[in-house]
């Protein structure tokens, strides 16, 4: 009776015991004026990412990378048309499985790219 108890906890504890699903990896962006870091952003193909964008600026930005976020699979927030907006000092975050490719990024605001804010995204 001890031994069929015994038996079945360990049965139990096995089932339990399977490997939770992995954590999205996190990747975080910053933002100023004007430019974007890290440079290039490298990510995993097929791995769920979260992409946390911090503004450390006092002015708004966006991250633009259309051909990236189209080819992407988002499953938690959103980039509408291809970009995330970032109001001054605000930090937002999307979580996706990126396809393997290099993707360009920049900020869409009147003469940011020029100024620096420009960077690629190499997924492998
Ligand atoms: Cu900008």
């Amino acid at each position: 009776m001890n031994l069929l108890r015994l038996a079945a906890v360990a049965a139990l504890s096995i089932a339990l015991g399977s490997p939770a699903p992995a954590q999205p990896a996190g990747q975080t962006i910053l933002v100023w004026s004007y430019g974007f870091s890290p440079h290039p952003i490298r990510l995993a193909a097929g791995q769920p990412v979260t992409l946390t964008f911090v503004n450390r600026s006092g002015g708004s930005h966006d991250f633009t990378a259309q051909s990236f976020f189209a080819n992407a699979r988002v499953t938690a927030g959103s980039a509408a048309d291809g970009e995330i907006e970032l109001a001054p000092h605000e930090t937002k975050s999307i979580t996706l499985i990126p396809r393997a490719g290099s993707y360009h990024a920049h900020c869409s605001h009147f003469l940011h790219k020029q100024m620096g804010m420009s960077d690629d995204i190499i997924v492998t």
